[in-house]
């Protein structure tokens, strides 16, 4: 059981600073311009004051790294791209545990959890060499003869990575290695509560780039808040904007993004279900669900939110489910002690909307099962540490629908699968899914067209925790981008047909005669 007591922020400090020196990043940007501040919810409080820059300055990161796309890098054959992004990866095997320990800090994960993050970081790297030798085109039978029809995939340009708190690195990674052996250079707004992580992996890229020789222009960060952010969004220098964050900042960013014509891809709001059948195997559902549920305290964009139980078996899931959460419960605290495994939320909104969806669901006819109160108030009152939540709802009310950034687990009941369908599909996001069964055509109509209507839709596992060889991103007001593996890379290139002639003579197609 975690003791209680949390560290002090001074030691957690030393600890960032430490960790920073190691990844290769000197000198904190000192607060004198635009001032910021670097914050371990950990303790709630300030860590460093940090200089946030300023649009200006922004606007010139974007002009640097458009001057590496056009000067050097998108000219470089991909494979020898691909020894940044390798190099990359050598350098975050050697300080996973200095970035896991950035993460810790900065975001609230607990060890293990951080430590999956740097090692989806690592993955991605291994997944983006493999790319830099596969950026496959087409090539087509052509209809007229001496005449070959293909097609070539060449890079972007600058990509604006806009990142979120939950996964301070390896989001960045799934974007910026991918973009970097398309050919694209990359302009980095993270998230204004997680400065130093991204301090931390532009440090570890600058020494890749340094030791391959690349230029160091292929990428920029820029700390600050949603000024900085328009002003990507805005420069029609950048080709590609991808985010990720809330539905309401995908809305703002779409529609600036397509008046100039360029690109995003964004990555929103997730609502995600489980449907728990008859004959699902309950210990997979509660290993499954209370990870989903609770893990990164709720903080995922692919945390289950929603149990969707067969009437027959949910009071034996229900029960189940809550006796864990009773002993999760004893498990929430400092994410750096080895037992616990629920740290702080980020910050106090995301308390305060964990307070009012609970006040809501109350309101709504629902029954809170387990959990809600707010823990170590008296050792940290600026830190936010919840117990996570079991309420039983009656149905989908309003605030089931909506996604509340914090571990509340909401359970409801079905009668046939179509009603489970139905209602896991009644909600504006699309990301995540999941069934639990052992009817293989149930599982198969899940999976189906007329099934879950999410990206990911996944069988006798939870929602969360996807492997990085696959598309990442969803549906609906999630905002339909796709990220990491399988052909995402496609959305960092642009595609070029390409018709040769070889023939001597000169046929129109579709047989058009002219001249
Ligand atoms: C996110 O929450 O923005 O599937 C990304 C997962 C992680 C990525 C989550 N691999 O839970």
């Amino acid at each position: 059981m975690p003791n209680g007591a949390l560290p002090d922020t001074r030691s957690l400090a030393e600890r960032a600073r430490i960790a920073l020196e190691r990844c290769g990043t000197t000198g904190l940007p000192e607060a004198v311009g635009a001032p910021g501040r670097a914050r371990t919810p950990i303790t709630g409080q300030d860590l460093f004051p940090l200089e946030f820059a300023t649009p200006v300055e922004a606007e010139n990161a974007v002009a640097a790294a458009h001057a590496a796309f056009t000067s050097t890098w998108r000219d470089t054959p991909a494979p020898e791209r691909g020894r940044l992004v390798h190099r990359l990866g050598e350098l975050l095997r050697e300080h996973k545990a200095d970035l896991a320990e950035l993460v810790t800090i900065e975001a609230g994960k607990i060890r293990s959890e951080a430590l999956g993050e740097v090692q989806e970081m690592i993955d991605i790297c291994d997944f983006a060499v493999g790319l830099s030798r596969q950026l496959y085109g087409r090539t087509m039978p052509s209809e007229r003869p001496g005449h070959r029809l293909m097609e070539t995939w060449h890079p972007l340009g600058v990509v604006g990575v806009i990142t979120a708190f939950n996964f301070p690195v390896a989001v960045w990674s799934w974007n910026t290695c991918v973009a970097l052996v398309c050919g694209d250079t990359v302009v980095w707004k993270p998230s204004e509560t997680t400065s130093l992580t991204a301090l931390g992996c532009h440090g570890l890229l600058m020494r890749a780039a340094a030791d391959v020789g690349a230029p160091a222009d292929v990428h920029r960060v820029v700390l600050g808040g949603a000024d900085i952010g328009r002003t990507l969004v805005d420069d029609p220098r950048v080709a590609l904007v991808s985010a990720t964050g809330s539905t309401a900042m995908g809305r703002a960013v779409a529609p600036r993004v397509a008046a100039r014509m360029g690109r995003y891809l964004l990555e929103l709001g997730g609502n995600n279900a489980a449907v728990v059948t008859p004959s699902a195997d309950v210990d997979l559902v509660v290993r499954g669900s209370v990870f989903a549920a609770a893990g990164t305290a709720g903080q995922r964009c692919t945390t289950l939110r929603r149990l969707i139980v067969h009437e027959d078996v949910v009071e034996e899931v229900t029960e189940r489910i809550v006796n864990a959460y009773e002993q999760l419960g004893g498990r929430v605290g400092d994410p750096f002690e080895e037992d616990t495994l629920v740290g702080p939320l980020v910050s106090e909104r995301g308390y305060e909307a964990m307070r009012a969806a609970l006040e809501r669901a109350r309101a709504d006819g629902g029954r809170v099962l387990v959990g809600g109160e707010r823990r170590l108030e008296k050792d940290a009152a600026e830190a936010f540490y919840v117990e996570p939540a079991v309420v039983r709802m009656p149905g989908q009310a309003e605030v089931v629908r909506e996604e509340t950034f914090a571990p509340i687990l909401y359970v409801m009941t079905y009668r046939t699968l179509e009603e489970a369908v139905e209602l896991h599909n009644g909600v504006p996001q699309g990301l995540s899914s999941a069934i639990f069964t052992q009817d293989q055509a149930e599982a198969e109509r899940f999976l189906s067209s007329a099934g879950s209507d999410c990206g990911i839709v996944n069988v006798n596992i939870g929602t969360s925790g996807a492997e990085i060889g696959g598309a990442f991103g969803g549906e609906k007001d999630t905002g339909g981008g796709r990220e990491s593996g399988s052909d995402s890379w496609k959305a960092y290139m642009r595609r070029a047909t390409n018709t040769v002639n070889y023939g001597g003579e000169l046929p129109l197609a579709q047989g058009v005669r002219f001249l």
